[in-house]
C-alpha cells in the first residue's frame, strides 16, 4: 500500500531528554498513571474534520493546506483515498481513536438517498481500515450546520421539513456509528440557537430539540446501539446565542426534559472560555453532577475572540483538566479528542504530526503532574480542612437536614457570633501547584 507520510516513522516514546520533534517526550502509552496505562486513561482521538478536511481558510482568505493525496474533488473515490491516508496518520501517531461527522468522511449528494449511499461507500473503507489497524471510533456525529438548509437550525428550525431531514441524517449517522463500533455519539448544537429573539419562539424550539434527542435515543435503542450520547456545550458561534450555552445550561435542558439518564456532556476548552468559564470550571461542574462524559481538547487564543481550536500545549491547563478527570476515575467510554486544527501558516502534512504530538505530550504531562498532586494529597487536605466546620456540630446538623431557621437562630443567639474566618491562602496554593510543574 502507498505511504502518504513516507518521511515519518511510527512515533515512539523517547523520554523527556529526546530532542527528536517526531517523538513523544511524555506520552508513554504503557506507563501507568494511578494504576492505568496512559493509553487507557487518556483515550486520545484524532478529529477527522480538522485533520483531514481542514483547509486553513479564514474569513480573509482561502485555504493554504498542502495535502498531496487530496485531489480537491468531492468524489467518493477521493473520500475513500483520504480515509486510507487518515488511518496511516492515526496509526503512525499511535492514537487509539478517531471521531467524525458524516459529511467530513463522505461527500453530500444531491438527495438524502445519494448522501447515504456515499456515506456507506466510505464507511466500508473506514471499517476495513479499523479492522486492519485496530484504531477505534470514539464517536460519530452528523453535520447539521454546513448545508444552507440548516440556516435556521436543524432540530430547532422554524421549518418542520428541516427537522425531518435532520432526523433522517442523524438516524443514518447513528446507524453508521453503530456499524463501526462507535463508543459514543455527539450532539453539538451547530446552528441550534438564534440570531434575533424578535423572530424566535425559543420555548417551541427548545421543546423540539428535546423531542429530537428523545427520538434519537429511541432509535439507538431500537437498533441496539449502546454507545453513550453526549451533548457538547458552546455559547456562541455560529449563532449569537447557542442553546447548549455551557455545562449548566445543558444540564438544565437535560434535566427539564427527562434526558439525564440518556445523555452526558462532551466539554470543549475553547467553548468553555468563550462562555466566560475556565475549562476546569466546566469539567468540575459536569463531573460533580455525574455527567462528564468526554472532552474536546483544544485551546483558544487569549487575544482572538473566536473559536480558534488550537492544539493544547499549556501544561497548567492540562494539569487542571487531569485533576478533574482523575478525580472522577477517567472518562471511558469517552476520551480526549483533539478537536483542534493546525493554524493556517502550518500548512505542511508534517505539521499535523507536530500538533498532535504536542497535544498528547501536554496531556501526558498534565496526567503525571495531577497524579503527583493527588498522591501527596496536599490540595485535598487543604480543601478538607477548609470545610471542617461541616463535619461535626452545627455544620453536620445543617447538612443532615435536622435543623430549622428557628434552631439556627437559637444557636447563634446563644453563641453570640460566628467563629472567625481563616485565610483562603490562594497564593500559597498557586505556589504549591507550581512546585509540581
Ligand atoms: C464546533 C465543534 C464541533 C463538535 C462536533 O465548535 O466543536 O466540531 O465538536 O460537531
Ligand atoms: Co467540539
Amino acid at each position: 500500500m502507498a505511504e502518504f507520510f513516507p518521511d515519518v516513522k511510527p512515533i515512539a516514546y523517547e523520554g523527556p531528554k529526546s530532542k527528536n520533534p517526531l517523538a513523544f517526550k511524555h506520552y508513554n502509552p504503557t506507563e501507568l498513571v494511578e494504576g492505568r496505562s496512559m493509553q487507557d486513561l487518556l483515550r486520545f482521538s484524532v478529529a477527522y474534520w480538522h485533520t483531514f478536511r481542514g483547509t486553513g481558510s479564514d474569513p480573509f482568505g482561502p485555504g493554504t493546506m498542502v495535502r498531496p493525496w487530496d485531489d480537491g474533488s468531492e468524489s467518493v473515490e477521493n473520500a475513500q483515498k483520504r480515509a486510507r491516508v487518515a488511518f496511516e496518520f492515526i496509526t503512525k501517531l499511535g492514537a487509539p481513536f478517531y471521531c467524525f461527522h458524516d459529511r467530513d468522511v463522505a461527500p453530500e449528494g444531491a438527495t438524502l438517498a445519494e448522501s447515504n449511499k456515499h456515506f456507506d461507500a466510505v464507511a466500508k473503507v473506514l471499517k476495513e481500515e479499523q479492522q486492519r489497524t485496530g484504531v477505534k471510533l470514539l464517536w460519530g456525529t452528523a453535520n447539521l450546520f454546513s448545508n444552507p438548509r440548516f440556516m435556521h437550525g436543524a432540530a430547532t428550525s422554524c421549518n418542520a421539513d428541516v427537522f425531518a431531514y435532520a432526523a433522517a441524517q442523524v438516524k443514518k449517522a447513528i446507524e453508521v456509528t453503530h456499524e463501526l463500533g462507535g463508543e459514543n455519539y455527539v450532539f453539538w448544537g451547530g446552528r441550534e440557537g438564534y440570531m434575533n429573539l424578535y423572530n424566535t419562539d425559543m420555548k417551541r424550539e427548545l421543546a423540539h430539540l428535546a423531542k429530537f434527542m428523545h427520538l434519537a435515543a429511541d432509535h439507538a435503542k431500537a437498533i441496539g446501539f449502546k454507545g453513550q450520547f453526549l451533548f457538547e456545550p458552546k455559547p456562541k458561534e455560529p449563532t449569537k446565542h447557542q442553546y447548549d450555552f455551557d455545562a449548566a445550561a445543558c444540564l438544565n435542558f437535560l434535566r427539564a426534559n427527562g434526558l439525564m439518564d440518556k445523555v452526558k456532556l462532551n466539554i470543549e476548552t475553547n467553548h468553555a472560555t468563550l462562555a466566560g468559564h475556565t475549562m476546569m470550571h466546566e469539567l468540575q461542574y459536569a463531573s460533580d453532577q455525574g455527567v462528564l462524559g468526554s472532552i474536546d481538547a483544544n485551546t483558544g487564543d487569549l487575544l482572538l475572540g473566536w473559536d480558534t481550536d488550537q492544539f493544547p500545549t499549556d501544561i497548567y491547563l492540562t494539569t487542571q483538566c487531569m485533576l478533574v478527570i482523575l478525580g472522577q476515575g477517567g472518562l471511558a467510554p469517552g476520551g480526549v479528542n483533539f478537536d483542534a486544527k493546525v493554524r493556517r501558516e502550518s500548512f505542511e502534512p508534517v505539521d499535523l504530526f507536530y500538533a498532535h504530538i504536542g497535544g498528547m505530550d501536554a496531556f501526558a504531562r498534565g496526567a503525571k503532574i495531577a497524579a503527583a498532586i493527588r498522591k501527596d494529597g496536599l490540595l485535598a487536605d487543604i480543601v478538607k480542612k477548609r470545610y471542617r466546620s461541616w463535619d461535626s456540630g452545627i455544620g453536620a446538623k445543617i447538612e443532615a437536614g435536622t435543623v430549622s431557621f428557628v434552631d439556627l437562630e437559637k444557636y447563634m443567639l446563644e453563641k453570640g457570633n460566628a467563629d472567625k474566618n481563616e485565610s483562603g491562602r490562594q497564593e500559597l496554593i498557586e505556589n504549591l501547584i507550581n512546585d509540581y510543574l
